[in-house]
């Protein structure tokens, strides 16, 4: 008699969607993999790498069993060893390193989101460095810029229930490809757009949702601060502005006007921006008349010298003309603080030692290379990321990982580029095989993932190998020895007691304290598990910003920062240009004028699923689109290999003369792996570690090249 179940899952990947998922397992064998129709927002679709997460799953390359180096750094030669073995050397070299002069800070944890569950992505792994008095990782590849920029302007992220955009009318996507990078979004607004609804999407990339969408407007990259102050200054000149809405929920409508009315003529804009002044008043015109409004503003702007302050402009439109009033109007960047999860009690960062350092993992390649100050990086512990793939300045990362005195151990389900320099790999589970609960960056459910299927091979889950390592360094059992269920249980728990913090709301005249401290009550793990997702505790057709209600310490949109004055830093929002831009560089890109952004291939998710062969195959091999005026003076034909280069490194990719590139740009779809690429390195190798001005974030997009035939 064959044993057929179905069982709830949740995909773990670093995207917004967070899709809900059913796993049909036949004697303890997952075979089919779908959608969940009874999650309201994912409604039972999955993206095209997600509906082969089970070839991922028993892929033939798994990690299986701990391994131990025994060729030459890089080289991909490894012993098979066991679980009581690995455990015992890393304890070692971590306890000797730990004693030694250098101390416990000259270990590096080295992770990202590989998985967003809430006890895999960050927990013991956190409560397990901190006791140890590891050196901290400041988590900006990605996200810090925005944040920064938001938190400064809103108190916290540009947030609406992504569920109303239903009754948006006029949606801008700003730097978001929302069709490939956030699909369920992009569905509700292709049914917003049946109702009426008008998409523009602002970019330099015909990317596809700007295909799709009813107006492309072609920005020069790293300019778009420029362009929300331009059209403030249009707002304004013709009196499109909401001055109650001004008046009462926000700080500085004054100065901010003043600025942009002294500085943000559209022809200056229009100079800055590469977007003609006619298309600049069209805009500007249609967002100040048109309601609700929306802005789905994303990352691909933020990855720019001037990433913090682009986000801080656009976040600052939707209280100039109230469009924060209405469901469906404002700003949507992230719902990730909507979820009161008690991260202290997870992470407990009350045990990192006072004067701990940090450091920045976007500049990996300055930490292993010794470019920082303090003791340097001895060993580093990498999970739920592949850093050899996805960070800048790739030569030097690998370099740094080369180093015959760095001990590394890489906790991965597959051999990464990553894993090639360890010297001691260890096997990971995937999300069918472990148990996590899950909050969503864009959406507002609650989800708890029921492991489907026993680890394979001798996989373990992250939460399994700290409990073990804290053992094995003889750290304090309560602080290890609990459950992932029970962590699940209290994260849950006692959120709804600690969110709302008295002395913050003392500070806060108008206290609605982020996140809602409402949004866990009544959810508990085991509803979780009987009903599924369930959606946060807030009002239908939730509009946070309605009336006001900001987070920051004055409780209103803060148009004008005190805080950022009194740092003696610009209190208004202004245009911070790209670091590497022909306007701002001439120098430099007289040797490399083309500006290089490197956005996702569809078919992967980050450089997860480039091993996947099926999906490898439809990505076929890196690209580089290049328009046909940038082209032709190279000498550059459609499906020649050419070469990408700067002073920082070089790689290789197929050119597509095409028009899908405004002037001046060239685009190559990332991340691939070192090892499918032609020269066994990515684009990665010509990105630099330069930070954003606010938030020091990652740059990859502020990037000037050269491109030749090969
Ligand atoms: N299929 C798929 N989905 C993903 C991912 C993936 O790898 N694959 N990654 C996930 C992750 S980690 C993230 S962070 C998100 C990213 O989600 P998005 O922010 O939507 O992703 P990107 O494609 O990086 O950037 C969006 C667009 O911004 C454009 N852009 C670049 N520079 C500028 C600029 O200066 N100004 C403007 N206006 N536009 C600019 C790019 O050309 C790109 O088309 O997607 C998530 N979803
Ligand atoms: N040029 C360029 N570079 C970029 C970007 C870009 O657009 N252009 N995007 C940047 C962005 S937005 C991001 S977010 C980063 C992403 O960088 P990363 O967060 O490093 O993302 P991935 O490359 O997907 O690597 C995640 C790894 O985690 C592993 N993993 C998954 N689940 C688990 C688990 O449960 N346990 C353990 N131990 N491992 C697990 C996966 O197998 C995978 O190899 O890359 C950045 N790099
Ligand atoms: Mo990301």
């Amino acid at each position: 008699m064959s044993a057929t179940k179905t069982v709830r899952v949740v995909c773990p990947h670093d995207c917004p969607d967070t899709c809900s998922m059913v796993v049909t397992v036949q004697d303890g064998r997952a075979v089919k993999l779908r959608g969940d129709k009874d999650h309201p927002f994912t409604d039972g679709f999955l993206c095209q790498k997600v509906t082969r997460y089970l070839e991922r799953v028993y892929h033939p390359e798994r990690l299986k069993y701990p391994l131990l180096r025994t060729g030459s750094k890089g080289a991909g030669q490894f012993r098979r060893i066991s679980w009581d073995e690995a455990i015992e050397r890393i304890a070692e070299k971590f306890r000797e390193i730990a004693n030694s002069h250098d101390g416990p800070q000259a270990i590096l944890p080295f992770s990202y989101a590989g998985t967003m569950g809430k006890l895999h992505g960050s927990s013991l792994d956190r409560r397990f460095f901190h006791r140890l008095g590891a050196s901290l990782l400041d988590r900006t590849i990605c996200a810090t810029a925005g944040a920064a920029g938001c938190d400064i302007t809103l108190g916290t992220r540009a947030v609406i229930d992504p569920a109303t955009v239903i009754d948006s009318r006029y949606i801008i996507n700003w730097g978001s490809n929302t069709s490939v990078t956030n699909m369920h979004l992009w569905a509700i607004m292709h049914r917003a757009r049946k109702s009426g609804a008008k998409i523009i999407t602002i970019d330099p990339y015909q990317c596809k949702t700007a295909r799709k969408s009813d107006w492309w407007i072609p920005i020069r990259p790293g300019t778009d601060a420029a362009l929300a102050l331009g059209m403030m200054h249009i707002l304004f000149r013709d009196h499109l502005q909401d001055d109650d809405y001004l008046a009462r929920y926000c700080l500085g409508g004054d100065e901010l006007r003043e600025r942009v009315m002294k500085e943000y003529g559209p022809h200056r804009v229009a100079d800055i921006t590469g977007i003609p002044v006619v298309d600049i008043e069209k805009l500007a015109h249609e967002y100040g008349t048109i309601r609700p409004a929306l802005i789905r503003v994303n990352y691909g702007l933020q990855r720019h010298a001037g990433g913090g302050m682009a986000v801080r402009a656009i976040t600052c439109l939707p209280a100039i003309i109230g469009a924060w009033r209405q469901p469906g109007g404002g700003a949507l960047l992230s719902t990730s603080k909507m979820y009161p999860f008690d991260t202290n009690y997870l992470e407990r960062p009350d045990l990192i030692p006072p004067g701990t350092r940090t450091i920045n993992m976007t500049q990996l390649a300055e930490a292993l290379l010794g470019e920082m100050p303090g003791p340097p990086v001895r060993a580093m512990y990498v999970y739920n990321s592949n850093p050899a793939a996805i960070c800048p300045d790739q030569n030097r990362v690998l370099q740094g990982l080369k180093r015959e005195d760095l001990f590394t151990v890489v906790h991965e389900q597959f051999q990464t580029d990553t894993a090639d320099y360890a010297d001691i790999v260890l096997p990971a589970t995937t999300q069918m095989e472990h148990f996590d609960i899950h909050g969503s960056y864009g959406h507002l459910y609650v989800q708890a993932n029921e492991p489907a299927i026993a680890p394979l091979h001798e996989a373990k889950c992250n939460t399994d190998v700290f409990r073990l390592l804290a053992k094995k360094m003889g750290f304090e059992p309560e602080l290890f020895e609990i459950s992932d269920e029970q962590l699940a249980e209290e994260c849950l728990q006692a959120a709804c007691g600690i969110a709302f913090d008295e002395s913050n709301a003392s500070a806060r005249p108008q206290a609605t304290v982020y996140p809602p401290p409402t949004g866990f009550v009544g959810i508990d793990l085991d509803r979780l598990k009987r009903d599924g997702p369930i959606r946060l505790n807030l009002p239908e057709h939730y509009a946070p910003f309605a009336e006001g209600n900001f987070g920051t310490p004055s409780g209103k949109c803060e148009l004008y920062s005190p805080t950022l004055a009194r740092q003696g830093r610009d209190p208004l929002p202004n245009y911070t240009p790209p670091r590497e831009d022909p306007q701002t560089r001439p120098d430099l890109a007289a040797r490399f004028p083309l500006q290089m952004l490197s956005p996702p291939v569809p078919e992967f998710l980050n450089s997860t699923f480039v091993n996947i062969d099926s999906l490898r195959q439809q990505a076929r091999e890196p690209t580089l689109e290049i328009h046909p005026s940038d082209a032709k003076p190279r000498s550059i034909a459609d499906g020649q290999w050419v070469r990408i280069f700067n002073d920082r490194g070089s790689f290789k990719a197929r050119a597509m003369v095409a028009e899908t590139v405004k002037p001046g740009v060239v685009i190559t779809q990332s991340i691939w792996w070192n090892r499918y690429s032609p020269d066994g390195v990515n684009c990665n190798a010509t990105t630099s570690t330069a930070l954003t001005d606010f938030g020091a974030a990652a740059t990859f997009f502020d990037n000037l090249v050269e491109v030749e035939v090969v």
